[in-house]
């Protein structure tokens, strides 16, 4: 049987609500995307993921689904959905989906029908008297609330660790996989070839008691990576995924590298690769609500300890949950494309399955919100508001949302450089970047020397390259500025090279042996220097 995931799959998520309308009501839907094929497609990627498209209230942009086997109507119909799956085959293009199954709607049939007194269903979640007078334990929450609502008038509460409308599903209730295998099953026959499952190493909950106090998230001991967790993966992986030859990457919060080898070494048989967080960390202090300036040498160790750490990472820079990667790492107003491409460069050349974010592409920034009414997140506003109990003044807290809020990324796709980017011919549900009218693809595509051109270019030689999809990493140097890294085939070497400040110094005279220069995205490049911002890949 064919499996899908192969050493040379290059993954493009989407973040369907942002990528392009087709119906003029602000809001991306199935039919732009699939008028963006033939775009995908000559890029060069060969499979995408798309964020949540089935039904849902929104109250997490569709982490919160209603209903499993719908297609959200905004997005358009299973027509569409069907549609889309065999346009993009035509095209040699595989599609994952996301799947949420920490938590449904609240809106969803199983919740209401457990608020309704249906008592198999109120099984389906987790649902607890209070404790003197409070709510059953001292959780905290991912989204800076209570992770306690009332049960209805019940006098009980339920648990979310996200939103009050995502109730957290009770794993413990055999019938709950039963469902999901069944959920899963319906995907995989109409075509899709695997999932990126959302926060799936914190679906068991051990117990309930309460955490031991912790800055973050504080009762999380009961529930990461717990053993009941790795047999529900394994039993998804053998009976549901494999015999469909398809695949998993489990977005993994709050995991170290022993905790990912134990859910995605081979022998283990539960996801094939996982999404790790901590170089996502580089420049936070304990929260990822606190930011602080970058540190270059722990970004560079860090992707070193996951390289060697993990026979094979889920490489990704930006994702629909982060700010930008080029507004946090680089100098944007003064290299934006540089940086973009050296993005590309060391994205397509780690050891890996990369993955890169709508936009990533044309080197789109962190959006430019001038207060908190431009901003839609459901997290940015909780925070906020935890924030201002905290006693943070105003400011402080505006620039902390500016810097950290989730809808950075998600603003829409700068196609042109016309009125709302050419997203949309109605009002675009969040802001469209400002910058769109020279930041665009349009624009981009034009450009020999442009950002897409770069990534398409450095796509087709990751693809084309058994050195750059199988060979073995090894660090070559991480200094404060240059980051560089050899992969390495039986006999055969290249070396990255990665300058990630923006001064021009000169080439360290560990990497002084390598001669032949294969791409770099300075044409001037010169031998005995590194520009600002420089990528280069060498051979020997
Ligand atoms: O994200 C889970 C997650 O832990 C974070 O990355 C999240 O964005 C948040 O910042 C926690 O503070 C996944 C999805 O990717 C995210 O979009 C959803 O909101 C979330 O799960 C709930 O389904
Ligand atoms: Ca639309």
């Amino acid at each position: 049987m064919e499996q899908y995931l192969k050493h040379d799959t290059v993954v493009y998520q989407i973040y369907p609500r942002s990528f392009l309308d087709t119906n003029g009501d602000g809001i991306g839907d199935l039919r732009g995307i699939i008028q963006k094929l033939d775009y995908l497609q000559d890029l060069g990627i060969n499979t995408i993921w798309l964020s949540p498209v089935y039904k849902s209230p929104n109250d997490d942009n569709g982490y919160d689904i209603a209903d499993y086997k719908a297609i959200q109507p905004e997005f358009g119909t299973m027509e569409d959905f069907e549609e889309l799956i065999a346009e993009a085959k035509a095209r040699g293009i595989g599609i994952i989906m996301d799947l949420v199954i920490n938590h449904t709607s609240d809106e969803h049939e199983w919740f209401q029908r457990a608020l309704a007194g249906e008592e198999k269903y109120r099984d389906y979640y987790i649902i607890r008297p209070g404790k003197n007078g409070k709510v059953p334990n001292n959780w905290g929450n991912f989204f800076a609330d209570c992770p306690w609502a009332p049960f209805g008038d019940t006098g009980e509460y339920y648990l979310h660790l996200f939103s009050k409308k995502q109730p957290d599903l009770n794993w413990r209730n055999p019938a709950v996989l039963e469902e999901v295998k069944d959920i899963m099953r319906f995907w995989l026959e109409k075509g899709v070839q695997g999932f990126r499952c959302d926060v799936i190493n914190i679906i068991w909950k051990t117990s309930l008691e309460d955490g031991k106090k912790q800055f973050a998230l504080t009762g999380q001991e009961h529930y990461l990576s717990q053993p009941g967790c790795h047999e529900i993966l394994r039993r998804l992986n053998e009976e549901v995924i494999k015999p469909y030859g398809a695949w998993t990457v489990g977005e993994t919060v709050f995991v170290d590298i022993p905790k990912a080898k134990d859910l995605c070494s081979p022998e283990r048989k539960e996801l094939d690769m996982v999404f790790s967080f901590e170089h996502m960390e580089c420049d936070q202090v304990g929260l990822k609500w606190f930011k602080t300036r970058l540190s270059l040498k722990k970004l560079m160790s860090t992707l070193t300890r996951w390289q060697k750490g993990l026979g094979w990472n889920a490489n990704y820079f930006e994702n629909h949950d982060q700010p930008r990667f080029i507004s946090r790492f680089s100098d944007s107003q003064n290299y934006r494309k540089e940086a973009s491409k050296l993005m590309a460069g060391l994205l397509m050349t780690l050891r890996g399955t990369p993955f890169l974010y709508e936009g990533q592409e044309i080197g789109m920034t962190n959006g430019d919100f001038a207060d908190l009414s431009e901003i839609m997140d459901i997290e940015s506003h909780n925070v906020w508001a935890m924030a201002k109990s905290l006693g943070i003044p105003a400011p402080m807290r505006w620039q902390m949302i500016k810097r950290t809020s989730r809808d950075n990324a998600r603003t829409p796709m700068q196609w042109t450089s016309e009125a709302n980017a050419g997203f949309t011919g109605g009002t675009p549900w969040l802001k469209v970047n400002g910058n769109h009218t020279s930041v665009n693809v349009e624009s981009d595509l034009a450009d020999p020397d442009g950002v897409h051109a770069f990534w398409k270019q450095m796509i087709a030689l990751r693809k084309s390259s058994d050195v750059l999809c199988e060979g073995h990493f090894r660090s070559v140097l991480e200094s404060g500025s240059v980051y560089a890294f050899e992969r390495i085939l039986g006999m055969r070497r290249m070396l990255t090279v990665c300058n990630l400040s923006a001064k021009e110094i000169p080439m360290p005279a560990q990497l002084k042996g390598w001669k032949n220069r294969v791409i770099s995205n300075y044409d001037d490049s010169k031998a005995g220097m590194l520009r600002p911002f420089e990528f280069r890949l060498m051979q020997p």
